[in-house]
């Protein structure tokens, strides 16, 4: 059991090695909620919220996870008292939607919890592995020489999979190359919703390139039109901002809709959400991977635990915090040259942010006290 007394909110901004361009749009540094709760017992917990600073791959936007977090959640957890991490759900499910909200706190109350038990989050979860195979996601660059150049970086510090941004007009022609340069290495590509299935043209062009899946062509929230474009291309189709849930993931894999699916606790809602659609992708034999949202360690430290589960068969978006950052808020993780990472095995999330780092990088605060 655990009881919140206090809560602090904390933006933070922290500058990107380089900026990462996506079908929609190009972010330069990062920008995140990170939670601390204080327990009655006088233990703490953190989580980290993937929202963006914009809605443009959710709904979900900085500015309305802080508002929810403040003005919805965590008064409901106040009111609560005592509760189990996994009991969480029930107190805050009647607030429609708002599951990178919800998945922070989520995180920050099981750290707490897990680190009053000393126990480690991975452990919690049913880690099978204390290292995890890592990939790498590779943003739209602004030629096909600098995306060679990049994607020969990430190849010799290690990464096992590398992963192309994709948009109409920067896809057969710069992947073909890459495949070209590569031929051996393990690649993807992510289009984050760009396209339509009227472009099935540009995805039967795809499909000789032996890509290991394409994430997320068709709409946001669509099912139907990927299970068609699924039929239409031996390449599977792996799906990230389709799958909001559990009953997602099971509605995508009976229709067909996907082969594989990108698991991230943000966009489902929480870690403990995030096993559930891990289990219902085991039981139907489909292989899952981590994805992320250029977290800082805090966030990293918890995909590395959930990565560590048995059905995450496929490399993760799981890179070193090098990847991203000169400096992170945590000691780094750091990709060992067999493409691997190490899980964290410390209490919780088995990691902790600089009070430095914090200090610099922090641009908003609030407190909140039951
Ligand atoms: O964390 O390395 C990372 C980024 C992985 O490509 C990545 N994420 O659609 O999978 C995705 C994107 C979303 C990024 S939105 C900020
Ligand atoms: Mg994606």
């Amino acid at each position: 059991m655990i009881e919140v007394r206090a809560v602090e909110l904390r933006l933070v901004s922290l500058p990107l090695v380089r900026p990462f361009r996506t079908s929609f749009g190009e972010e330069s540094t990062k920008d995140a909620i990170l939670l601390r709760v204080e327990t009655a017992e006088g233990g703490h917990g953190w989580g980290e919220c993937v929202a963006s600073p914009t809605p443009r791959y959710s709904s979900e936007f900085n500015d309305a996870a802080w508002l929810t977090v403040r003005e919805y959640l965590i008064p409901s957890l106040f009111r609560a008292g005592p509760i189990e991490p996994g009991g969480l759900a029930a107190v805050t499910s009647w607030i429609r939607g708002h599951p990178m909200a919800k998945a922070a706190l989520e995180m920050a109350v099981l750290d707490a919890d897990l680190r009053s038990e000393g126990r480690s989050l991975a452990s919690f979860l049913g880690a099978v592995r204390d290292r995890v195979p890592c990939g790498v996601s590779v943003g739209i660059a602004g030629t096909v020489e600098a995306l060679v150049e990049e994607v020969s970086g990430y190849v010799e510090a290690g990464y096992r999979r590398v992963k192309l941004k994709i948009e109409p007009g920067w896809d057969v022609g710069p992947v073909t190359t890459a495949r070209e340069a590569f031929p051996e290495v393990p690649l993807s590509v992510d289009a984050n919703a760009a396209y339509r299935l009227s472009d099935l043209p540009v995805f039967e062009a795809l499909d000789p390139l032996d890509l290991m899946m394409i994430e997320q062509p068709l709409g946001h929230d669509d099912l139907v039109e990927h299970a068609e474009l699924q039929r239409r291309i031996d390449t599977p189709v792996c799906l990230d901002e389709s799958i909001r849930s559990a009953a997602d993931a099971r509605a995508a894999l009976e229709l067909g809709s996907c082969r594989i699916i990108n698991i991230k606790q943000g966009r489902v809602g929480g870690l403990l959400e995030a096993r559930r659609v891990h289990d219902v992708a085991v039981d139907r034999g489909a292989p899952v991977w981590c994805g992320g949202m250029l977290e800082t360690g805090v966030g990293r430290a918890a995909n590395l635990a959930l990565a560590a589960l048995p059905g995450f068969t496929l490399p993760g978006d799981t890179s070193a915090s090098d990847r991203y950052f000169a400096e992170d808020l945590t000691e780094p993780f750091v990709l060992g040259d067999d493409g691997t990472m190490a899980v964290p095995q410390g209490s919780g999330l088995g990691v902790e942010p600089d009070p430095h780092r914090l200090a610099a990088t922090t641009i908003r605060s609030e407190r909140l006290e039951a």
